[in-house]
Protein backbone atom coordinates (compact mmCIF):
# COMPACT_ATOMS: atom_id res chain seq x y z
CA UNK A 1 0.00 0.00 0.00
CA UNK A 2 1.27 3.49 -0.80
CA UNK A 3 1.25 5.93 2.08
CA UNK A 4 -1.00 8.84 1.14
CA UNK A 5 -1.11 10.56 4.53
CA UNK A 6 -4.65 9.38 5.42
CA UNK A 7 -5.44 7.83 8.79
CA UNK A 8 -6.25 4.30 7.45
CA UNK A 9 -3.05 4.31 5.48
CA UNK A 10 -1.14 5.44 8.56
CA UNK A 11 -2.73 2.60 10.59
CA UNK A 12 -1.87 0.06 7.90
CA UNK A 13 1.71 1.31 7.94
CA UNK A 14 1.89 0.89 11.72
CA UNK A 15 0.54 -2.67 11.50
CA UNK A 16 3.10 -3.50 8.83
CA UNK A 17 5.89 -2.09 10.95
CA UNK A 18 4.64 -3.94 14.05
CA UNK A 19 4.64 -7.21 12.14
CA UNK A 20 8.12 -6.65 10.83
CA UNK A 21 9.53 -5.58 14.19
CA UNK A 22 10.24 -9.01 15.73
CA UNK A 23 11.94 -10.06 12.52
CA UNK A 24 14.02 -6.91 12.33
CA UNK A 25 15.03 -7.23 15.97
CA UNK A 26 15.95 -10.85 15.58
CA UNK A 27 18.02 -10.06 12.49
CA UNK A 28 19.92 -7.35 14.34
CA UNK A 29 20.37 -9.25 17.58
CA UNK A 30 20.65 -12.76 16.23
CA UNK A 31 17.74 -13.90 18.42
CA UNK A 32 15.47 -16.80 17.53
CA UNK A 33 11.90 -15.85 16.70
CA UNK A 34 9.14 -17.05 19.03
CA UNK A 35 7.52 -20.17 17.62
CA UNK A 36 10.71 -21.46 16.08
CA UNK A 37 11.34 -24.04 18.79
CA UNK A 38 7.90 -25.59 18.22
CA UNK A 39 8.60 -25.78 14.50
CA UNK A 40 11.77 -27.76 15.03
CA UNK A 41 10.16 -30.13 17.52
CA UNK A 42 7.20 -31.02 15.25
CA UNK A 43 6.99 -34.71 14.28
CA UNK A 44 8.28 -35.33 10.76
CA UNK A 45 5.53 -35.93 8.22
CA UNK A 46 6.22 -38.36 5.39
CA UNK A 47 6.74 -36.29 2.27
CA UNK A 48 6.97 -38.27 -0.97
CA UNK A 49 7.71 -36.16 -4.03
CA UNK A 50 5.00 -36.36 -6.70
CA UNK A 51 6.05 -37.37 -10.22
CA UNK A 52 5.43 -33.82 -11.39
CA UNK A 53 7.90 -32.41 -8.87
CA UNK A 54 10.94 -34.66 -9.29
CA UNK A 55 14.24 -32.73 -9.24
CA UNK A 56 16.05 -32.78 -11.55
CA UNK A 57 13.01 -32.98 -13.77
CA UNK A 58 13.47 -36.08 -15.95
CA UNK A 59 13.53 -35.60 -19.70
CA UNK A 60 10.45 -37.77 -20.17
CA UNK A 61 7.79 -38.81 -17.70
CA UNK A 62 4.78 -40.70 -19.00
CA UNK A 63 2.15 -41.38 -16.40
CA UNK A 64 -0.35 -44.17 -16.68
CA UNK A 65 -3.05 -42.99 -14.38
CA UNK A 66 -5.47 -45.74 -15.42
CA UNK A 67 -2.93 -48.42 -14.51
CA UNK A 68 -2.73 -49.79 -10.98
CA UNK A 69 0.20 -48.56 -8.87
CA UNK A 70 3.10 -50.71 -7.74
CA UNK A 71 2.64 -51.75 -4.14
CA UNK A 72 5.90 -51.51 -2.29
CA UNK A 73 5.95 -53.49 0.92
CA UNK A 74 8.54 -55.49 2.83
CA UNK A 75 7.83 -58.59 0.67
CA UNK A 76 9.05 -57.04 -2.59
CA UNK A 77 12.27 -58.56 -3.99
CA UNK A 78 15.17 -56.81 -5.66
CA UNK A 79 16.78 -58.65 -8.57
CA UNK A 80 19.65 -57.61 -10.80
CA UNK A 81 22.02 -58.68 -13.50
CA UNK A 82 25.62 -58.88 -12.25
CA UNK A 83 26.63 -55.61 -13.92
CA UNK A 84 24.16 -53.53 -11.88
CA UNK A 85 24.25 -55.50 -8.66
CA UNK A 86 26.00 -52.77 -6.65
CA UNK A 87 23.26 -50.11 -6.92
CA UNK A 88 20.65 -52.89 -6.67
CA UNK A 89 22.08 -54.06 -3.36
CA UNK A 90 22.33 -50.49 -2.07
CA UNK A 91 18.64 -49.98 -2.83
CA UNK A 92 17.71 -53.28 -1.18
CA UNK A 93 19.65 -52.26 1.91
CA UNK A 94 18.19 -48.79 2.08
CA UNK A 95 14.62 -50.19 1.92
CA UNK A 96 15.36 -53.37 3.88
CA UNK A 97 14.28 -55.61 0.98
CA UNK A 98 15.56 -59.09 0.10
CA UNK A 99 17.64 -59.79 -3.00
CA UNK A 100 16.50 -62.50 -5.40
CA UNK A 101 19.35 -64.32 -7.18
CA UNK A 102 19.85 -63.38 -10.83
CA UNK A 103 17.72 -65.56 -13.08
CA UNK A 104 15.54 -66.95 -10.27
CA UNK A 105 11.81 -66.67 -10.80
CA UNK A 106 9.92 -64.96 -8.00
CA UNK A 107 7.26 -67.03 -6.24
CA UNK A 108 3.87 -66.56 -7.81
CA UNK A 109 2.28 -63.33 -6.75
CA UNK A 110 5.58 -61.87 -5.54
CA UNK A 111 6.57 -58.56 -7.10
CA UNK A 112 10.03 -57.21 -7.68
CA UNK A 113 12.26 -54.31 -8.54
CA UNK A 114 14.37 -55.60 -11.41
CA UNK A 115 17.65 -54.15 -12.71
CA UNK A 116 18.51 -54.85 -16.32
CA UNK A 117 21.58 -53.75 -18.26
CA UNK A 118 20.69 -52.07 -21.52
CA UNK A 119 22.60 -49.64 -23.69
CA UNK A 120 20.82 -46.30 -23.83
CA UNK A 121 21.41 -43.48 -26.24
CA UNK A 122 23.24 -40.81 -24.23
CA UNK A 123 26.47 -38.85 -24.68
CA UNK A 124 27.10 -38.57 -20.97
CA UNK A 125 27.09 -41.62 -18.72
CA UNK A 126 24.34 -41.90 -16.12
CA UNK A 127 21.28 -42.38 -18.33
CA UNK A 128 18.47 -44.59 -17.05
CA UNK A 129 14.95 -45.73 -17.68
CA UNK A 130 12.56 -46.48 -14.86
CA UNK A 131 9.28 -48.24 -15.61
CA UNK A 132 6.85 -48.57 -12.76
CA UNK A 133 4.11 -51.13 -13.47
CA UNK A 134 1.77 -52.90 -11.09
CA UNK A 135 3.74 -56.19 -11.28
CA UNK A 136 7.27 -54.89 -11.50
CA UNK A 137 9.53 -51.88 -11.25
CA UNK A 138 12.06 -52.16 -14.06
CA UNK A 139 15.32 -50.21 -13.95
CA UNK A 140 17.35 -50.16 -17.15
CA UNK A 141 20.78 -48.61 -17.52
CA UNK A 142 24.05 -49.18 -19.32
CA UNK A 143 26.23 -48.45 -16.29
CA UNK A 144 25.83 -48.78 -12.52
CA UNK A 145 25.73 -44.97 -12.15
CA UNK A 146 22.61 -44.80 -14.33
CA UNK A 147 20.95 -47.56 -12.30
CA UNK A 148 21.90 -45.68 -9.14
CA UNK A 149 20.22 -42.50 -10.44
CA UNK A 150 17.08 -44.50 -11.16
CA UNK A 151 17.08 -45.64 -7.53
CA UNK A 152 17.41 -42.03 -6.39
CA UNK A 153 14.35 -41.16 -8.45
CA UNK A 154 12.52 -44.01 -6.71
CA UNK A 155 13.65 -42.74 -3.32
CA UNK A 156 12.30 -39.27 -4.12
CA UNK A 157 8.93 -40.85 -4.93
CA UNK A 158 8.90 -42.55 -1.52
CA UNK A 159 8.50 -40.90 1.86
CA UNK A 160 11.84 -39.81 3.29
CA UNK A 161 11.56 -42.43 6.02
CA UNK A 162 10.80 -45.18 3.51
CA UNK A 163 12.44 -47.98 5.46
CA UNK A 164 10.35 -47.35 8.55
CA UNK A 165 7.23 -46.76 6.47
CA UNK A 166 7.70 -50.10 4.69
CA UNK A 167 8.14 -52.21 7.79
CA UNK A 168 4.95 -50.65 9.11
CA UNK A 169 2.98 -51.27 5.93
CA UNK A 170 3.13 -50.37 2.29
CA UNK A 171 3.54 -47.57 -0.10
CA UNK A 172 2.13 -46.97 -3.57
CA UNK A 173 4.36 -45.98 -6.45
CA UNK A 174 2.43 -44.42 -9.33
CA UNK A 175 2.54 -46.28 -12.66
CA UNK A 176 4.94 -44.35 -14.89
CA UNK A 177 7.65 -44.57 -17.51
CA UNK A 178 10.59 -42.26 -16.81
CA UNK A 179 13.68 -41.68 -18.97
CA UNK A 180 16.51 -39.41 -18.12
CA UNK A 181 20.14 -38.65 -18.88
CA UNK A 182 22.45 -35.99 -17.49
CA UNK A 183 23.47 -33.12 -19.74
CA UNK A 184 26.91 -32.62 -18.17
CA UNK A 185 29.45 -35.09 -16.90
CA UNK A 186 30.64 -32.59 -14.24
CA UNK A 187 27.89 -31.85 -11.72
CA UNK A 188 29.68 -30.45 -8.74
CA UNK A 189 29.53 -28.83 -5.34
CA UNK A 190 32.59 -27.36 -3.65
CA UNK A 191 32.88 -27.06 0.11
CA UNK A 192 35.57 -24.82 1.57
CA UNK A 193 36.75 -26.70 4.66
CA UNK A 194 39.73 -24.38 5.14
CA UNK A 195 38.11 -21.10 6.23
CA UNK A 196 35.97 -23.03 8.69
CA UNK A 197 36.47 -26.73 9.16
CA UNK A 198 33.53 -29.01 8.41
CA UNK A 199 34.00 -32.50 9.80
CA UNK A 200 33.41 -35.93 8.24
CA UNK A 201 29.82 -36.15 9.46
CA UNK A 202 28.92 -32.82 7.89
CA UNK A 203 30.62 -33.71 4.64
CA UNK A 204 28.77 -37.02 4.49
CA UNK A 205 25.54 -35.12 5.07
CA UNK A 206 26.31 -33.04 1.97
CA UNK A 207 27.16 -36.22 0.03
CA UNK A 208 23.75 -37.70 0.97
CA UNK A 209 21.94 -34.75 -0.59
CA UNK A 210 24.24 -34.65 -3.62
CA UNK A 211 23.40 -38.30 -4.25
CA UNK A 212 19.66 -37.79 -3.96
CA UNK A 213 19.91 -34.96 -6.51
CA UNK A 214 22.29 -36.87 -8.80
CA UNK A 215 25.35 -34.66 -8.44
CA UNK A 216 28.67 -36.40 -8.91
CA UNK A 217 31.70 -34.25 -8.02
CA UNK A 218 32.57 -33.10 -4.51
CA UNK A 219 35.44 -30.61 -4.59
CA UNK A 220 37.07 -30.07 -1.19
CA UNK A 221 39.01 -26.82 -0.78
CA UNK A 222 41.48 -28.26 1.73
CA UNK A 223 43.89 -25.40 2.31
CA UNK A 224 43.92 -21.63 2.50
CA UNK A 225 45.35 -18.81 4.61
CA UNK A 226 43.08 -19.69 7.53
CA UNK A 227 43.81 -23.40 7.77
CA UNK A 228 45.33 -26.56 6.32
CA UNK A 229 42.89 -29.43 6.81
CA UNK A 230 44.66 -32.62 5.83
CA UNK A 231 47.25 -34.68 7.71
CA UNK A 232 50.38 -35.19 5.58
CA UNK A 233 52.78 -37.83 6.92
CA UNK A 234 55.95 -36.27 5.53
CA UNK A 235 55.10 -32.80 6.87
CA UNK A 236 53.12 -33.24 10.10
CA UNK A 237 53.20 -29.55 11.00
CA UNK A 238 50.97 -28.79 8.00
CA UNK A 239 48.00 -30.05 10.02
CA UNK A 240 49.24 -29.69 13.61
CA UNK A 241 50.36 -26.07 13.10
CA UNK A 242 48.66 -25.13 9.81
CA UNK A 243 45.42 -26.72 11.01
CA UNK A 244 45.19 -24.33 13.96
CA UNK A 245 42.72 -21.49 13.78
CA UNK A 246 39.96 -20.62 11.39
CA UNK A 247 38.40 -17.50 9.91
CA UNK A 248 36.60 -16.50 13.09
CA UNK A 249 38.98 -17.91 15.72
CA UNK A 250 42.68 -17.63 14.84
CA UNK A 251 43.54 -19.47 18.08
CA UNK A 252 41.17 -22.44 17.61
CA UNK A 253 42.80 -25.86 18.20
CA UNK A 254 43.98 -27.72 15.10
CA UNK A 255 41.16 -29.16 13.00
CA UNK A 256 41.89 -31.41 10.03
CA UNK A 257 41.09 -34.75 8.40
CA UNK A 258 43.22 -37.80 9.14
CA UNK A 259 44.06 -40.20 6.33
CA UNK A 260 41.32 -42.49 7.67
CA UNK A 261 38.82 -39.63 7.59
CA UNK A 262 39.62 -39.05 3.93
CA UNK A 263 39.37 -42.74 3.10
CA UNK A 264 36.00 -42.82 4.81
CA UNK A 265 34.74 -39.76 2.88
CA UNK A 266 36.07 -41.07 -0.42
CA UNK A 267 34.44 -44.49 0.09
CA UNK A 268 31.14 -42.99 1.18
CA UNK A 269 31.15 -40.74 -1.89
CA UNK A 270 32.14 -43.55 -4.27
CA UNK A 271 29.25 -45.69 -3.04
CA UNK A 272 27.06 -42.84 -4.25
CA UNK A 273 28.86 -42.41 -7.58
CA UNK A 274 30.51 -39.20 -6.43
CA UNK A 275 34.17 -38.49 -7.12
CA UNK A 276 36.02 -36.40 -4.55
CA UNK A 277 38.32 -33.72 -6.01
CA UNK A 278 40.94 -32.44 -3.55
CA UNK A 279 42.30 -28.89 -3.82
CA UNK A 280 45.50 -27.57 -2.33
CA UNK A 281 45.48 -23.86 -3.19
CA UNK A 282 48.92 -22.67 -4.47
CA UNK A 283 51.02 -20.55 -4.79
CA UNK A 284 48.84 -17.90 -3.05
CA UNK A 285 46.14 -18.51 -0.44
CA UNK A 286 48.77 -20.63 1.35
CA UNK A 287 49.12 -18.77 4.65
CA UNK A 288 48.41 -21.84 6.80
CA UNK A 289 51.16 -23.90 5.17
CA UNK A 290 53.45 -20.87 5.49
CA UNK A 291 52.93 -20.81 9.26
CA UNK A 292 53.99 -24.46 9.42
CA UNK A 293 56.95 -24.43 7.00
CA UNK A 294 57.98 -20.79 6.47
CA UNK A 295 61.18 -21.88 4.71
CA UNK A 296 59.24 -22.52 1.48
CA UNK A 297 57.39 -19.20 1.50
CA UNK A 298 57.83 -15.48 0.92
CA UNK A 299 57.30 -14.41 4.54
CA UNK A 300 53.61 -13.84 3.82
CA UNK A 301 51.10 -16.29 2.31
CA UNK A 302 52.71 -17.22 -1.03
CA UNK A 303 55.20 -19.93 -1.93
CA UNK A 304 58.79 -19.06 -2.81
CA UNK A 305 58.76 -20.17 -6.45
CA UNK A 306 62.50 -19.77 -6.91
CA UNK A 307 63.63 -22.31 -4.35
CA UNK A 308 64.15 -25.86 -5.68
CA UNK A 309 63.18 -27.31 -2.28
CA UNK A 310 59.72 -25.75 -2.66
CA UNK A 311 58.98 -28.13 -5.53
CA UNK A 312 60.24 -31.12 -3.58
CA UNK A 313 57.91 -30.14 -0.75
CA UNK A 314 54.92 -29.77 -3.09
CA UNK A 315 55.76 -32.97 -4.96
CA UNK A 316 55.75 -34.92 -1.70
CA UNK A 317 52.41 -33.42 -0.64
CA UNK A 318 50.91 -34.20 -4.06
CA UNK A 319 52.18 -37.77 -3.82
CA UNK A 320 50.33 -38.28 -0.54
CA UNK A 321 47.27 -36.58 -1.99
CA UNK A 322 47.27 -38.93 -4.98
CA UNK A 323 47.56 -41.92 -2.65
CA UNK A 324 44.58 -40.74 -0.58
CA UNK A 325 42.29 -39.59 -3.37
CA UNK A 326 41.78 -42.24 -6.05
CA UNK A 327 39.79 -39.89 -8.31
CA UNK A 328 41.14 -38.60 -11.60
CA UNK A 329 41.72 -34.97 -10.61
CA UNK A 330 43.86 -32.78 -8.37
CA UNK A 331 43.07 -29.06 -8.13
CA UNK A 332 46.03 -26.77 -7.43
CA UNK A 333 44.15 -23.49 -6.98
CA UNK A 334 46.24 -20.85 -8.71
CA UNK A 335 43.76 -18.07 -7.93
CA UNK A 336 44.29 -14.54 -6.68
CA UNK A 337 48.07 -14.57 -6.49
CA UNK A 338 48.24 -10.76 -6.81
CA UNK A 339 52.00 -10.75 -7.32
CA UNK A 340 52.23 -7.13 -6.21
CA UNK A 341 51.02 -8.20 -2.76
CA UNK A 342 53.60 -10.98 -2.45
CA UNK A 343 57.15 -10.31 -1.36
CA UNK A 344 58.54 -11.82 -4.55
CA UNK A 345 59.92 -8.50 -5.78
CA UNK A 346 62.01 -8.20 -2.60
CA UNK A 347 63.50 -11.69 -2.93
CA UNK A 348 66.68 -11.69 -5.05
CA UNK A 349 66.24 -15.30 -6.15
CA UNK A 350 62.69 -14.62 -7.38
CA UNK A 351 63.80 -11.46 -9.18
CA UNK A 352 66.54 -13.50 -10.85
CA UNK A 353 63.99 -16.14 -11.87
CA UNK A 354 61.73 -13.41 -13.29
CA UNK A 355 64.66 -11.99 -15.23
CA UNK A 356 65.40 -15.42 -16.72
CA UNK A 357 61.80 -15.91 -17.79
CA UNK A 358 61.16 -12.40 -19.15
CA UNK A 359 61.96 -11.83 -22.86
CA UNK A 360 65.38 -10.25 -23.33
CA UNK A 361 65.56 -6.50 -23.12
CA UNK A 362 62.54 -6.09 -20.81
CA UNK A 363 62.44 -5.44 -17.07
CA UNK A 364 61.73 -8.63 -15.09
CA UNK A 365 58.02 -9.38 -14.78
CA UNK A 366 56.53 -11.50 -12.01
CA UNK A 367 53.66 -12.71 -14.21
CA UNK A 368 56.17 -14.99 -15.92
CA UNK A 369 57.11 -16.45 -12.55
CA UNK A 370 53.46 -17.11 -11.75
CA UNK A 371 53.04 -18.82 -15.13
CA UNK A 372 56.15 -20.93 -14.61
CA UNK A 373 54.87 -22.02 -11.21
CA UNK A 374 51.56 -23.12 -12.80
CA UNK A 375 53.45 -25.01 -15.52
CA UNK A 376 55.39 -26.92 -12.88
CA UNK A 377 52.23 -27.74 -10.92
CA UNK A 378 50.69 -29.19 -14.07
CA UNK A 379 53.81 -31.29 -14.66
CA UNK A 380 53.93 -32.57 -11.09
CA UNK A 381 50.24 -33.45 -10.97
CA UNK A 382 50.50 -35.24 -14.30
CA UNK A 383 53.52 -37.12 -12.97
CA UNK A 384 51.23 -38.41 -10.22
CA UNK A 385 48.82 -39.55 -12.97
CA UNK A 386 46.15 -37.06 -12.19
CA UNK A 387 44.49 -34.41 -14.34
CA UNK A 388 45.35 -30.93 -13.02
CA UNK A 389 42.61 -28.36 -12.42
CA UNK A 390 43.11 -24.67 -11.61
CA UNK A 391 40.97 -21.55 -11.21
CA UNK A 392 40.68 -19.45 -14.35
CA UNK A 393 43.52 -17.02 -13.56
CA UNK A 394 45.72 -19.83 -14.88
CA UNK A 395 44.73 -19.07 -18.49
CA UNK A 396 47.33 -16.29 -18.44
CA UNK A 397 50.06 -18.93 -18.15
CA UNK A 398 49.33 -19.98 -21.73
CA UNK A 399 49.35 -23.69 -20.90
CA UNK A 400 47.78 -26.20 -23.28
CA UNK A 401 45.58 -29.29 -23.24
CA UNK A 402 45.74 -31.96 -20.56
CA UNK A 403 44.29 -29.77 -17.83
CA UNK A 404 40.98 -28.32 -16.68
CA UNK A 405 40.22 -24.65 -16.04
CA UNK A 406 37.53 -23.72 -13.53
CA UNK A 407 35.95 -20.45 -14.57
CA UNK A 408 34.72 -18.25 -11.72
CA UNK A 409 35.45 -14.60 -12.62
CA UNK A 410 32.12 -13.46 -13.99
CA UNK A 411 33.79 -10.20 -15.05
CA UNK A 412 36.12 -12.22 -17.31
CA UNK A 413 33.69 -14.10 -19.54
CA UNK A 414 36.38 -14.31 -22.22
CA UNK A 415 38.35 -16.69 -19.98
CA UNK A 416 36.15 -19.60 -21.07
CA UNK A 417 36.95 -19.15 -24.75
CA UNK A 418 40.64 -18.56 -24.05
CA UNK A 419 40.83 -21.83 -22.13
CA UNK A 420 38.94 -23.72 -24.82
CA UNK A 421 41.18 -22.23 -27.51
CA UNK A 422 44.19 -23.39 -25.51
CA UNK A 423 42.78 -26.91 -25.78
CA UNK A 424 41.79 -27.05 -22.11
CA UNK A 425 38.54 -28.36 -20.66
CA UNK A 426 36.35 -26.06 -18.60
CA UNK A 427 34.15 -26.25 -15.52
CA UNK A 428 31.70 -23.36 -15.21
CA UNK A 429 31.40 -21.71 -11.79
CA UNK A 430 30.61 -18.06 -12.57
CA UNK A 431 30.33 -16.34 -9.22
CA UNK A 432 27.07 -14.52 -10.00
CA UNK A 433 25.23 -17.79 -10.68
CA UNK A 434 27.07 -20.48 -8.76
CA UNK A 435 28.55 -18.92 -5.61
CA UNK A 436 26.65 -20.32 -2.68
CA UNK A 437 28.47 -18.03 -0.24
CA UNK A 438 26.45 -15.16 -1.75
CA UNK A 439 23.06 -14.38 -0.26
CA UNK A 440 20.15 -16.46 -1.50
CA UNK A 441 17.72 -13.54 -1.24
CA UNK A 442 17.73 -9.76 -0.87
CA UNK A 443 18.78 -8.63 2.59
CA UNK A 444 19.83 -12.13 3.62
CA UNK A 445 23.14 -13.21 5.08
CA UNK A 446 25.92 -13.99 2.68
CA UNK A 447 29.43 -12.95 1.69
CA UNK A 448 29.38 -9.16 2.02
CA UNK A 449 32.33 -8.22 -0.15
CA UNK A 450 31.61 -9.11 -3.73
CA UNK A 451 29.12 -6.40 -4.54
CA UNK A 452 27.18 -8.83 -6.66
CA UNK A 453 25.54 -6.36 -8.99
CA UNK A 454 23.17 -8.89 -10.50
CA UNK A 455 21.32 -9.44 -7.23
CA UNK A 456 21.41 -12.43 -4.92
CA UNK A 457 22.20 -15.96 -6.09
CA UNK A 458 18.61 -17.07 -5.73
CA UNK A 459 17.13 -20.39 -6.80
CA UNK A 460 15.35 -18.48 -9.56
CA UNK A 461 18.61 -16.98 -10.82
CA UNK A 462 20.35 -20.33 -10.85
CA UNK A 463 17.65 -22.14 -12.84
CA UNK A 464 17.24 -19.26 -15.29
CA UNK A 465 20.85 -19.81 -16.35
CA UNK A 466 21.80 -21.45 -19.63
CA UNK A 467 25.38 -22.46 -18.86
CA UNK A 468 26.68 -23.30 -22.34
CA UNK A 469 28.36 -20.18 -23.76
CA UNK A 470 27.04 -19.13 -27.15
CA UNK A 471 28.90 -19.51 -30.40
CA UNK A 472 31.04 -22.55 -29.58
CA UNK A 473 31.85 -25.24 -32.12
CA UNK A 474 31.02 -28.87 -31.37
CA UNK A 475 34.59 -29.77 -30.32
CA UNK A 476 34.64 -26.84 -27.88
CA UNK A 477 31.24 -27.72 -26.45
CA UNK A 478 32.54 -31.23 -25.77
CA UNK A 479 35.22 -29.72 -23.55
CA UNK A 480 32.76 -27.81 -21.40
CA UNK A 481 32.62 -30.51 -18.75
CA UNK A 482 29.83 -29.01 -16.71
CA UNK A 483 29.04 -26.83 -13.73
CA UNK A 484 30.07 -26.57 -10.10
CA UNK A 485 28.71 -24.46 -7.24
CA UNK A 486 31.32 -23.45 -4.64
CA UNK A 487 30.41 -22.78 -1.04
CA UNK A 488 33.16 -20.58 0.40
CA UNK A 489 32.95 -20.54 4.16
CA UNK A 490 34.54 -17.37 5.51
CA UNK A 491 31.13 -16.71 7.05
CA UNK A 492 29.89 -20.25 7.41
CA UNK A 493 30.92 -21.88 10.64
CA UNK A 494 27.93 -23.86 11.91
CA UNK A 495 26.27 -26.84 10.30
CA UNK A 496 22.96 -25.00 10.43
CA UNK A 497 24.31 -22.14 8.33
CA UNK A 498 26.07 -24.57 5.98
CA UNK A 499 22.73 -26.28 5.34
CA UNK A 500 20.93 -22.97 4.99
CA UNK A 501 23.33 -21.89 2.23
CA UNK A 502 23.25 -25.29 0.45
CA UNK A 503 19.56 -26.13 0.50
CA UNK A 504 17.51 -25.75 -1.57
CA UNK A 505 20.04 -24.16 -3.98
CA UNK A 506 21.83 -27.50 -4.38
CA UNK A 507 18.65 -28.81 -6.04
CA UNK A 508 18.66 -25.87 -8.48
CA UNK A 509 22.29 -26.64 -9.38
CA UNK A 510 21.29 -30.25 -10.07
CA UNK A 511 18.42 -29.10 -12.28
CA UNK A 512 20.78 -27.03 -14.44
CA UNK A 513 23.35 -29.85 -14.59
CA UNK A 514 20.79 -32.42 -15.81
CA UNK A 515 18.32 -30.61 -18.02
CA UNK A 516 19.20 -30.59 -21.70
CA UNK A 517 18.90 -26.86 -22.21
CA UNK A 518 17.69 -23.78 -20.44
CA UNK A 519 13.99 -23.85 -19.88
CA UNK A 520 13.58 -20.50 -18.25
CA UNK A 521 10.88 -21.47 -15.82
CA UNK A 522 12.00 -20.22 -12.43
CA UNK A 523 8.45 -19.87 -11.12
CA UNK A 524 7.49 -23.43 -12.06
CA UNK A 525 10.75 -24.69 -10.54
CA UNK A 526 10.09 -22.90 -7.25
CA UNK A 527 6.69 -24.63 -7.13
CA UNK A 528 8.26 -28.03 -7.75
CA UNK A 529 10.71 -27.31 -4.97
CA UNK A 530 8.02 -26.94 -2.29
CA UNK A 531 7.68 -30.66 -1.38
CA UNK A 532 11.49 -30.98 -1.37
CA UNK A 533 11.73 -28.16 1.15
CA UNK A 534 8.97 -29.75 3.26
CA UNK A 535 10.84 -33.05 3.16
CA UNK A 536 14.16 -31.50 4.14
CA UNK A 537 12.46 -29.67 7.00
CA UNK A 538 10.79 -32.89 8.14
CA UNK A 539 14.25 -34.47 8.25
CA UNK A 540 15.47 -31.66 10.45
CA UNK A 541 17.68 -29.96 7.88
CA UNK A 542 18.04 -26.21 8.11
CA UNK A 543 16.81 -25.61 4.62
CA UNK A 544 15.96 -22.09 3.49
CA UNK A 545 12.23 -22.08 3.04
CA UNK A 546 12.13 -18.31 2.65
CA UNK A 547 13.27 -15.03 4.11
CA UNK A 548 11.75 -15.90 7.48
CA UNK A 549 14.35 -18.65 7.88
CA UNK A 550 17.22 -16.25 7.29
CA UNK A 551 17.42 -14.29 10.52
CA UNK A 552 19.17 -16.79 12.75
CA UNK A 553 22.28 -17.17 10.59
CA UNK A 554 23.50 -13.59 10.98
CA UNK A 555 26.17 -14.80 13.37
CA UNK A 556 27.20 -18.05 11.69
C1 LIG B 1 37.27 -15.62 -4.28
S1 LIG B 1 36.81 -17.90 -6.09
C2 LIG B 1 38.05 -16.70 -3.94
C3 LIG B 1 37.88 -17.32 -2.61
C4 LIG B 1 36.90 -16.55 -1.76
C5 LIG B 1 35.71 -16.18 -2.61
C6 LIG B 1 34.62 -15.54 -1.84
C7 LIG B 1 38.28 -18.07 -5.81
C8 LIG B 1 38.96 -18.95 -6.70
N1 LIG B 1 38.84 -17.38 -4.82
O1 LIG B 1 39.12 -17.43 -1.98
O2 LIG B 1 36.51 -17.34 -0.69
O3 LIG B 1 36.14 -15.32 -3.63
O4 LIG B 1 33.46 -15.36 -2.59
Amino acid sequence: MRFDGSLPAFRARCTQARRALPWLLSVCLGLPLAGQAEQVAATPKPVPIPLSALVPQPQAVTTQAEQAPFILNAQVFVQSTEALSVPARVLAQSLDLHMLPTGAAPASGATRIRFEQLSLDSKVSGAYRLKIGSEEVLIQAAEPSGAFYATQTLLQLLPQEAKRTLSAGRFELPAADISDAPRFEWRGIMVDVARHFHDVKRVKGVIDQMALYKLNRLHLHLSDDQGWRLAIKAYPKLSTVGGRGDHSRPDAPAQFYSADDIRSIVRYAAERYIEVVPEIDMPGHSGAAARAYPEYFDGLVTFNPAKPETYHFIDTVLGELAALFPGRYIHFGGDEVWVEKTRWAQMPEVVAMAQDLTPAGQAPQMKFVEAEFARRMVQLIQKHQRVPIAWDEVIAAGLREGMVVQWWRMDHPEAVLTALNQGQSVILSPSDRMYLDYAAGLGEPGAPWEGNTGGPVSVEKIVAWEPMPEGLGEAQRQRVLGIEAPLWTENVRSEAYLQFMLYPRLAAVAEVAWRQQARSEPKAFVKRLAPHIARWKAQGLNVRGGLADAHQYRLH
